[in-house]
């Protein structure tokens, strides 16, 4: 029987290449969003070549609504052997104080209890079972502040900690817990963070070759393929010429 992995924020970027990832190395697979005509588009196209494909739309900052979406799933479905939270966003890059409080909520609300909606779904599961993987997407921004990313990057240090608390709560059980932390990644990260500002968003890339969501997504898979009695707790992907989250050397 397949493998099942339920991926969060499946519509695009990193989260879409886990599931071309995980797809191609055999899993079955739960994608969530809130788009769902792009969800249903990857469906199909994942469907073709032989991998089944459930979706689930949802908000991951309406824990109701999360609730109703694992509820619904079908008992063939329900053996969850992955689960990827990988949902989240940045928005703005202004000082902290003068940042916008809606937009600090909603990246508190997405990152931070978004993710722990979904662990507190899916793990009690996983444990019960005595088997399951959690591979949490923090960042880079969670090493240390960067400019302007005051509250983006207090998100990412809470996955990182979060991450580790659960690691320390399932140790007594044979579920792994992993926190992969990417640099700079070419997605629509940047065109959200920037409010639709293509231009902006894509100066972010300029003068250096970023990651791609692929090269993310590979790192997540070999994480969850690896021998049982083998935990990647952490892992910190940057692009070749970027050092931390605020030292990126750019070719004029
Ligand atoms: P994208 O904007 O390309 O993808 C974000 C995904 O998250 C989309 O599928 C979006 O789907 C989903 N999403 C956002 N908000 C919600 C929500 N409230 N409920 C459900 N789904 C939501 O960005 P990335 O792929 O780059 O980002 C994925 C993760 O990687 C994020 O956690 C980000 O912080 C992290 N990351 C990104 C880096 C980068 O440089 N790109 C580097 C380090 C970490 P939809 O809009 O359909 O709901
Ligand atoms: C996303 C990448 O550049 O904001 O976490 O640290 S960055």
């Amino acid at each position: 029987m397949k493998k099942i992995a339920l991926i969060t924020g499946a519509t695009s970027g990193i989260g879409e290449a886990c599931a071309r990832r995980f797809a191609e190395g055999g899993y079955n697979l739960i994608l969530t969003a809130r788009r769902a005509d792009v969800l249903d588009k990857i469906k199909v196209e994942l469907e073709a070549e032989g991998t089944k494909v459930k979706t689930l739309v949802f908000d991951v900052r309406d824990a109701e609504a999360a609730q109703l979406a694992v509820d619904s799933l079908e008992p063939e479905w329900q053996t969850i052997d992955v689960l990827i939270n990988n949902a989240g966003l940045a928005l703005g890059l202004e000082k902290e104080y003068e940042g916008d409080p809606e937009d600090w909520n909603t990246m508190i609300d997405t990152n931070i209890k978004g993710l722990l909606t979904m662990t507190r779904l899916i793990v009690p599961r996983m444990v019960k079972r005595n088997e399951g993987h959690v591979i949490n997407i923090g960042s880079v921004a969670g090493d240390a502040a960067y400019a302007g990313g005051n509250v983006y990057c207090a998100t990412k240090a809470a996955v990182k900690v979060i991450t580790d608390g659960l690691r320390i709560d399932v140790a007594e059980s044979a579920v792994r817990v992993t926190n992969l932390k990417p640099g700079l990644v070419e997605t629509n990260f940047s065109n959200v963070r920037f409010h639709g500002d293509n231009e902006r968003a894509d100066k972010v890339y300029k003068g250096i070759q970023p990651l791609t969501g692929a090269d993310i997504a590979d790192v997540a898979f070999f994480a969850a393929s690896a021998p049982k009695h083998v935990q990647i707790a952490e892992v910190l992907i940057l692009a070749t010429h970027q050092a931390s989250g605020s030292v990126i050397h750019r070719e004029a």
